[in-house]
């Protein structure tokens, strides 16, 4: 440890990850919760915020981060979340998949996958360690579902197979959606369907949702991350189902360093 205060290890400054992200509204929110007044959130994208995690890490210096899980870095790096004692960033979430109104009536077989679908923080965290680990998206999805088959049979089965109908998810390239978006692709495809994956930014996955345009979402954080989203599209898509409970958004740190509450931010 040092003399220096947080803030001056890093410059006053939070590593976030693309604008329209949920955690960087929960971090503007920590920002006056907290009365952060000299910081800054810096934006970018997950791919450059690990890069420079990764970058801090190999050198141990200081970072500051908006950290979720389900996240590979959790897995490569000792990290901590820092306490929240004013809870900006809610407790325990849930991963929500989002359908489109008309789901459940134009695509049936799809939409029951859905509502089956549930996972935990293990198999996400193996598919996204193999597409860190440099494999392929959608070989890694391939190669969890040959090794869950039993899984994947309780979300599909009884379900009819369909005869090449369209089906479109949008996502965002977050690490824990790319591995679930690939995933079902995969399941949908194994129905029948013809699987088209679309890749946007936050506001857009959800209005295209909202709108129609796409049939699904399988990143809708809930009840506090995307919770300024699902206000806007109320009454314009369907809560389809949970597929993972206790997940977690909030600022992180390397275990390294000195400090372990947002409070400690204040110093
Ligand atoms: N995340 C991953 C997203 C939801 C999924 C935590 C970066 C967000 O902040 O909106």
């Amino acid at each position: 440890s040092s003399d220096k205060t947080a803030g001056e290890m890093v410059d006053y400054k939070i590593t976030g990850i693309d604008p329209g992200a949920g955690i960087m509204e929960a971090t503007d929110r920590a920002i006056s919760d907290y009365g952060l007044d000299k910081w800054e959130l810096t934006t970018g994208s997950g791919a450059a915020m690990t890069a420079a995690l990764k970058k801090a890490v190999d050198k141990e210096e200081p970072i500051i981060i908006t950290g979720w899980s389900p996240h590979w870095m959790f897995t490569k790096y000792d990290l901590k979340y820092l306490d929240d004692p004013e809870g900006s960033y809610g407790g325990a979430e849930e991963i929500h998949t989002i359908g489109s109104l008309d789901l459940a009536k134009d695509k049936p077989e799809a939409h029951q996958i859905l509502q089956n679908f549930k996972w935990d923080e293990e198999d996400m965290g193996e598919v996204m360690v193999a597409i860190i680990d440099g494999e392929d998206p959608a070989d890694a999805a391939q190669s969890w579902i040959d090794e869950n088959q039993d899984k994947v049979d309780s979300w599909t089965e009884g379900v009819d197979k369909v005869d090449g109908d369209e089906f479109t998810f949008v996502y965002v390239a977050w690490d824990s959606t790319v591995a679930s978006t690939n995933v079902m692709a995969k399941v949908l495809e194994d129905q029948g369907y013809k699987v088209k994956m679309s890749q946007v930014e936050a506001g857009p996955m959800w209005t295209a949702v909202a709108d129609g345009s796409a049939d699904a979402l399988l990143a809708g954080w809930l009840p506090v991350t995307h919770k300024t989203y699902a206000e806007k599209y109320d009454g314009k898509f369907e809560d389809v189902g949970t597929s993972m409970e206790g997940v977690k958004i909030g600022l992180t740190v390397p275990e390294y360093m000195d400090i372990d509450s947002i409070e400690d931010l204040k110093k």
